[in-house]
């Protein structure tokens, strides 16, 4: 995936990274959606690949043309599984190639799908001077200097990488990738390879402030670890710090090409008690040097709020590094770029320093280990069981994961299932992050006018706490 992060735009194409943990029929329909000509297939993934083609076939659809990335001389030929096997393509290649340069520098580079909060694919497309100014910009906030070893804990799928991708190269830098992120691996890379900088969203910090002692290892000299994604929670910051790490915020969107805004530590910070630091170093900052504006306006009125920490508002932006639209979708881009400003869907206020900080979103949306899911689209799987009558799916807070979803449900009469029956059905139907991690079966609150009050079951739901 590195590799075709500069081998795509040089072919002239455009750049379509997927989840690597979507399932078949999600994979496929984004495969239509972005009318891929080529997909590059990990041989890990392949499975899910065919089962894409064989959804693709059911519709007619002309599949793209799929290249193995196979595990290496081990494999067994597998030109025989797929036409074409990556490396023995490139062996096809020709070093007089000439680069096809855009036309214009607002030509796309790369497309990102959110799944949003309807399950309606958003492709997110970039520009190559966005993704240029952006990756600028990201490796100013990473503090990242000639020659820095990058430890991929944040996926390249993830904003292709918060633009690192192209950053880690730009400065010479080692990439270090991992196929399964844990603790003791990180900790392993950091020393076996005198990692300088890392990112990752809170769950990622959670995960390595939860490990055991036995799975760490002394941290000879301060990695810095750049996080986002979601608030990180202010304890946890505090850990981090005392494990080694020097830890950054930024704060941004798939659709501002990952970071947008940082937090910049402030001199005057470092005579306030830790718990305080943490505090302030949990906001979301100003926006950086790339992005034009970021501001926090009424969306009704598109008035700014005024900055005095209390008074909320909608999170928007402007400029250069903020994407160029939806793919095939000018109905929701005009709707995102209302008044000129794109909206976030995050609520914020603006304290007197200019620094914005986020405090809700404005969306249903579940945030799960860094990952979308439409509670809506979650919802949907459940009404298709046979014994459902009524669902709605809230977020759950969880020390790990941030969120996991929680699901409310009333059987029909007659019905006797269990909460592990639903979410095993789920799983059958869904990607298994975004199948619901816990069942309750009861009457769901509603107004007069018949409406799910979901405010009333997220309350429910934070009261039971975390899972893990
Ligand atoms: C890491 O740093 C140590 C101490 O400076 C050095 O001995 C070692 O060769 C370095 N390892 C790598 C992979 O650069
Ligand atoms: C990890 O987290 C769990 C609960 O969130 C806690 O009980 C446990 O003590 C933590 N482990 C470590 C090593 O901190
Ligand atoms: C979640 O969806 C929103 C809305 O499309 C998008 O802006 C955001 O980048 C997505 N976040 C993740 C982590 O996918
Ligand atoms: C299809 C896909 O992989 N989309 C990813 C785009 O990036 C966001 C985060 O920025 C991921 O959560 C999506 O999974």
């Amino acid at each position: 995936m590195y590799e075709l992060h500069f081998a795509v735009p040089m072919a002239g194409a455009v750049l379509c990274t997927l989840n690597s943990r979507l399932d078949s029929a999600m994979v496929s329909v984004l495969l239509a959606h972005s009318e891929a000509k080529i997909l590059f297939v990990d041989h890990g993934l392949l499975e899910i690949a065919r089962g894409a083609f064989d959804h693709l076939a059911k519709t007619n659809t002309k599949p793209p043309i799929l290249v193995l990335i196979s595990e290496g001389d081990d494999d067994p030929s597998p030109t025989n599984i797929v036409p074409y096997e990556y490396e023995s393509f490139l062996e096809t290649g020709h070093i007089e190639f000439e680069i096809k340069r855009p036309k214009s520098e607002w030509d796309p580079i790369s497309v990102n799908y959110t799944s949003g909060t309807t399950s309606r694919p958003k492709g997110v497309v970039y520009s190559h001077r966005g993704a240029y100014l952006n990756t600028i910009a990201t490796l100013f906030l990473h503090g990242m200097q000639s020659m820095p070893v990058y430890l991929w804990t944040v996926p390249m799928f993830h904003c292709n990488g918060w633009c690192l991708t192209w950053g880690v190269a730009a400065q010479g830098g080692t990439n270090i990738c991992m196929k399964n992120v844990s603790p003791s691996k990180i900790f392993e890379n950091i020393a076996l390879h005198n990692v300088t900088h890392m990112g990752g969203a809170p769950t990622v910090l959670n995960m390595i402030v939860n490990s055991s002692v036995r799975e760490q290892k002394r941290i000879s000299s301060k990695v810095v670890i750049c996080t986002g994604g979601s608030p990180p929670p202010p304890q946890i910051l505090l850990k981090m710090e005392e494990l080694g790490f020097s830890v950054t915020h930024l704060y941004g969107l798939t659709e501002t090409y990952g970071p947008g805004t940082y937090c910049v530590l402030k001199p005057e910070w470092e005579s306030l008690p830790p718990e305080e630091q943490s505090k302030l170093k949990a906001r979301q900052g100003t926006q950086h040097l790339g992005l034009q504006d970021v501001d926090i306006l009424d969306p009704v009125t598109m008035e700014k709020v005024p900055a005095d920490g209390k008074t909320m508002g909608e999170v928007m932006f402007r400029g250069n590094t903020v994407m160029s639209g939806y793919f095939k979708d000018s109905k929701a881009t005009e709707e995102a770029f209302k008044g000129g400003w794109f909206h976030s869907g995050d609520l914020a206020v603006k304290h007197p320093d200019g620094y914005i900080e986020v405090t809700d979103r404005l969306k249903d949306i579940i945030i799960s280990g860094g990952e979308n899911i439409s509670t809506i689209q979650v919802e949907t799987v459940l009404y298709s069981h046979p014994a459902v009558l009524e669902a709605a799916v809230v977020a759950r807070p969880d020390n790990h994961w941030g969120q996991t979803p929680c699901a409310f449900v009333k059987l029909k009469e007659g019905f006797d299932i269990d909460a592990q029956e639903l979410i095993l059905f789920c799983r059958g139907h869904l990607p298994h992050y975004m199948a619901p991690k816990t069942v309750i079966f009861e009457e769901l609150p509603r107004t007069s006018t018949g409406k799910i009050q979901k405010y009333i079951l997220r309350e429910k739901a934070k009261a039971l706490g975390s899972l893990s």
